[in-house]
């Protein structure tokens, strides 16, 4: 399965049933996004199991890479494409001699170092942000578009940016290379997050110039 970041929807299931929140993964994969990452911080790790077999299930059906958010032990045994590892989370080049080649390994990172220590150990991409705050529960600071800039420029790997981006909020991105954006609430939290994830692929597409 090849990777795509061009439109990289990462999940959040807080305040969703489950069969609301399998509903709202698909529909975003009906809307295209290209890569999906299943984000759970609350969860038991038989629960984060059994969610990502069923996420999985539907990013299957449309051939999209499924990544788990921070936990190496639930991508293997859940058997998805890849596991996206922050910087307090396993080492890179650590989590590359357990996987293999074959896997997907995104790291988050906020500084040129950081990025090109990820790039070292063997990350396949970088999720770079917060480019705006967030509503989305998560522990982050800020990073310059300035900073992301420098980074694209430092890695020869796909770059993504994240961070409070909708379709309205892209402007700031264009110019610099990254390969594409990450959303949670953009998508997840939409009305309708096939139209969102539609509309903000257009978005992101017009920016990207792809
Ligand atoms: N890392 C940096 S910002 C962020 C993560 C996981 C959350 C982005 O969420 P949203 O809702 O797209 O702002
Ligand atoms: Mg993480």
């Amino acid at each position: 399965m090849t990777m795509d970041t061009t439109l990289y929807f990462i999940t959040d299931s807080t305040g969703y049933e489950k069969e609301e929140f399998l509903n709202r993964v698909e529909a975003a994969l009906r809307g295209g996004v290209t890569l999906v990452q299943l984000r759970e911080k609350e969860r038991t790790t038989r629960e984060y199991l059994e969610l990502a077999r069923e996420v999985h299930k539907l990013t299957k059906k449309y051939n999209v890479p499924l990544i788990i958010d921070d936990r190496l032990d639930v991508a293997l045994a859940a058997g998805v494409e890849g596991v996206h590892l922050g910087q307090s989370d396993l080492p890179v080049d650590i989590a590359r001699k357990i996987l293999g080649k074959d896997w997907i390994i995104g790291a988050t990172a906020k500084t040129v170092e950081q990025a090109t220590e990820a790039y070292q150990q063997g990350a396949d991409y970088l999720g770079v942000g917060a480019i705006y705050p967030t509503t989305t529960k998560v522990k982050t600071i800020l990073t310059s578009t300035e900073t992301l800039a420098q980074i694209c420029k430092a890695v020869p790997i796909p770059v993504n940016a994240i961070g409070g981006l909708n379709k309205e909020r892209l402007d700031v991105l264009e110019g610099i290379p990254i390969a594409g954006v990450c959303a949670v609430s953009a998508i997840m939290k939409a009305p309708d997050p096939e139209i969102a994830a539609r509309e903000l692929m257009d978005a992101a597409k017009k920016i990207l110039k792809k």
